[in-house]
Parts: C-alpha cells; structure tokens; sequence
C-alpha cells in the first residue's frame, strides 16, 4: 500500500474503534477541545497496535541512532512492546507512581549512563508528558535525543520539545486526521473547521492561552530552572510571590520547624535563626503553654527577621470542620499563620472550607501530597490527584509537601520536610534526605528541617550550614 492510503486506512481505524472522537471534551491541560485523542482502547485491538507499532517504527528511522525505547506511561508502554519485540530492541520502562524514596527505581531494565533512548507517545498536545518522560531518563544518566508520536495535535508540542532538545517525529497531524475524516465523510464540513480552528486558536506558545498548570502552562517558562525572583513575579496569590521574593532576597530556602514544646523556647529559637530563614514552621497543639501572647510574639519576630509563618496543622476532615478548626478553637490559626497545609483524604472539599476562611485573609495553603515517614501511603494515584487539587485551587493553594518536585508550573512551591545533613532515619519512621537530595536531585524548591537545627548544641551555626547548604544545591540547579 501506498504511504498515503496505508495512513489513510489506519486513520479510518482509529476512529472506527473510537481512538479518535469529536464533540466536547475537556484535554488534560483543562482547555475545552472538539476533538479527542485516545489510543487506550487499543490494547483491545492486537493488529491495529502492531500497525501501530509499525508505523510508529518506521517514523523513528527520522531519529538519531539509539539503543532503547521508552513509552510514556501508560497508553504507549504496550505499543512500545511491541515494537521492541519486533525490531529486537531493547525498551525501559518508566515508572509513573512518585518515588518511594530509596526503595523503587523510577526506570526499569538494563541501560548504561549515556545511552541514548528513544521516547514513545501516542498523542502530543503540549510536549508535556514527553518531556516529563524524557527529564526522568535524563536523571538516570539517558540521553534522549528523538522521541515519536502518532499524533500531532500541532499546538505547540514540536515546538517546545525542540527548545528542550528534542525532535519529535510524527505519523499523523491533526490536519492529516481530519481531513481524511471529512473526505471519508465520517465529520462533517463544520466539525472539520472546528478543529482547524481550535487547533490554531490553541496553541501552547501562544501567550494569550490561560494558564493552567503543569508543563502545559504555555506563556511561562515551565522550567523550574527559573529563579526564585522571576517566579515571584509571575505569582497571582499574594504568600506564594512574597515567599519567593523573602527566598531571593534572603537567599535562603530554609524553613525551621521550631517543633518545642515550650513558647519561649520556640521565641528564643527563632530569634536566633530566624534571619538565616524564609519560613519559620509550627506545631501549634505541640506548645504546652500556647498564649494569644506567644503568637504576638512569634509575628513580632517575622517582622523583625522577614519570614512567614506556616502552621503545619494537616487538615484533614470534611469541609466544615476544617473551616472552624482553622478559624476558630483555642488556636484560631487563620488569625496568624500565613501559610497551612491540609491531607487531600476527604478529597478537594477539604481545599473549599479552608478556602473560605483563609482565602479573604490573603493567606495561602500547602497539600500534603508525599510524606517523608516509611511506608507513607500518599504515593502514585493519591500524590496524582492532589496535584489535580492544586491546580483545580491554584487561587489558594501555593504547593506541596512532597519528597519530590510534582509539576512544571513555576508559581507552584514544593517543600521538603525529612532533611538533615547527614541522610538516615529516626526510631519513629522519619527518613531523612540531605540538603543536596532535596533541591538539586528531587528538584524541591524549600528545605524543611527540624531537629536538625532545633536538637543541635549550636542552632545558628547549624542554621547556616542548612542554609548555605539548601541555596547551592537552588543555585547548582540554576547553573
Ligand atoms: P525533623 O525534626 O526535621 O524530622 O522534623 C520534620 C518536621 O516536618 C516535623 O515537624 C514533622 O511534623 C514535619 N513533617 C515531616 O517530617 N514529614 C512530612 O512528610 C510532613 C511533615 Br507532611
């Protein structure tokens, strides 16, 4: 068969088993789309994948030489399959869930350091989910210099994975697509210039697309290699930008947890820290002695010493509940903490009540999206749909406590708790990474450290050590 009419044929295909729809559908990055791209269902239909894989095959004979392939998880790993079985070349697989840090490898099968893979994708809209792909090999020492898709939704994905130094080669774009649809008669005239029109309307380096999120934020550099001051400036909420402006100016990404148990212990801690850092962390239900007095002092000393003051209280109830547990009770936490973080188990209802009180205070919240303990269960779905949370409530929600960086956005902070200098764990489940790990390696933007500095005979001192530590690893990742 002729190139033309095979992908003709395999265009006719897809849509007959519904890889390919029209109407109204909501993408991934949140923009409403006529037309919708899934290739899942494939795995139903053995000879159209190995048609895939074929084609897919031949397209990667555009690419540079390289000795393994990578699918994006999930819909291109059994296409992948199927092509390195038949074309005996090796394949990785990339893990999808967060990493469970030191236990799972996030790339399976064997490679060494500088290989060169190539990456497989059904659909590109953005470049996104390529470049997340092609960001984690590169951690593993991979180098990837080609990836292949089967189709090109033409908004911007080429584009942008060609500024990050990959070609992408594709088999279909989306005018091929349906233009063979409309010849065939299988959309009609209106549809097929909805889509055109869409596509061109929709483009990810088109700057007057909304932002949405993730490493589909079009009019923004989605890298987090921008630095602390230009991130603050493309902040809306109001902690977020001055968290990254005090950052910057302070140079520091160091947050104490000043987890004593006594008020004056606490004041007396952070007046002699709190110039070396950006947050300073509570615990307020741990203070035995807790005094509307105590929170007078502690905000005197934020500004003296320019820092926020972030409650890790870990909301985790229905709605209404959280709404007075943060407003009201002995503590009234909304009164004073400028950022709180909250447990996404009840699902986003927990976001809207604190919303409601924290969110015409000017204050800002975190979700807790890993946590540092062994055998934490917030990993793989969990850690995925309290990113969806956050970016559903990026009004109000600054970011994360995670272990590892979750999205591109740059106004989305990630913090780290469980760092010390020296890696290792407590008797209670806490693991520690170091400084180092977190920022540079994991890509965090914030180092939370407790007893690290608060159980040291000389806290300024340790102080400074994680704070100088915590900024180079920023400034080595900047470099
Ligand atoms: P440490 O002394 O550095 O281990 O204290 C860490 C602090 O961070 C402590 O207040 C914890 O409650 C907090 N924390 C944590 O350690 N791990 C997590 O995943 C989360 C919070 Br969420």
């Amino acid at each position: 068969m002729q190139v033309e009419s095979r992908l003709e044929d395999l265009i006719l295909k897809l849509f007959d088993i519904e890889g390919v729809k029209f109407g109204d559908f909501k993408l991934k990055s949140g923009i409403q789309s006529p037309a919708y791209f899934d290739l899942r269902v494939i795995v139903s239909y053995p000879k159209l994948m190995r048609e895939v894989s074929q084609v897919l095959w031949e397209t990667a004979k555009n690419a540079q030489k390289f000795v393994s392939i990578c699918g994006v998880p999930y819909t291109a790993l059994p296409i992948a399959s199927v092509m390195s079985v038949d074309n005996d070349v090796p394949m990785l697989i990339r893990r999808r869930e967060a990493k469970d840090y030191g236990t799972k490898k996030m790339i399976e099968g064997k490679y060494e350091k500088g290989d060169v893979c190539l990456v497989v994708e059904d659909v590109v809209t953005s470049g996104s989910s390529v470049y997340e792909t092609v960001e984690l090999l590169n951690e593993y020492g991979l180098q990837v210099k080609d990836a292949v898709v089967l189709l090109e939704r033409e908004q911007g994905g080429t584009e942008r994975l060609k500024r990050d130094g990959v070609n992408l080669h594709s088999v279909i774009t989306m005018t091929q697509l349906v233009s063979v649809l409309k010849k065939n008669g299988k959309i009609d005239e209106t549809m097929y210039s909805r889509v055109l029109k869409f596509v061109a309307g929709n483009r990810f380096d088109n700057p007057t697309i909304p932002s949405v999120g993730s490493g589909d934020t079009p009019a923004k550099k989605a890298k987090s290699e921008m630095t602390y001051k230009e991130r603050a400036n493309l902040c809306k909420n109001s902690v977020s930008k001055q968290l990254l402006e005090i950052m910057e100016q302070k140079q520091s990404n160091l947050a104490v947890s000043a987890d004593h148990t006594s008020a004056s212990d606490i004041l007396q801690l952070v007046d002699q820290v709190g110039s070396k850092v950006c947050i300073v962390k509570t615990h307020a239900d741990i203070i035995d002695d807790f005094s509307d007095t105590f929170v007078h002092k502690l905000q005197e000393l934020a500004k003296k010493h320019n820092f926020l003051i972030f409650e890790d209280r870990k909301f985790g109830d229905i709605g209404n509940t959280v709404l007075h547990q943060y407003k009201g009770g002995i503590h009234k936490i909304a009164d004073w903490a400028d950022i709180v973080n909250a447990h996404t188990v009840p699902g986003a209802g927990v976001v809207t009540g604190l919303k409601q009180v924290g969110g015409d205070k000017n204050k800002a919240c975190l979700l807790v999206a890993e946590m540092s303990s062994s055998g934490s269960l917030a990993k793989g779905d969990y850690t995925r749909a309290t990113v969806e949370i956050a970016k559903e409530n990026s009004d109000f929600v600054i970011g994360f406590i995670c272990q590892n960086k979750l999205m591109d956005d740059p106004v989305f902070i990630h913090m780290t708790p469980g760092v010390k200098l020296k890696s290792g764990t407590d008797s209670l489940g806490q693991q520690y990474i170091t400084p180092k790990d977190a920022v540079f390696v994991n890509k965090s933007d914030l180092i939370i450290v407790g007893r690290g500095i608060t159980a040291a005979s000389d806290p300024v001192a340790e102080a400074e050590l994680y704070r100088k530590a915590g900024y180079d690893a920023y400034l080595e990742r900047l470099a």
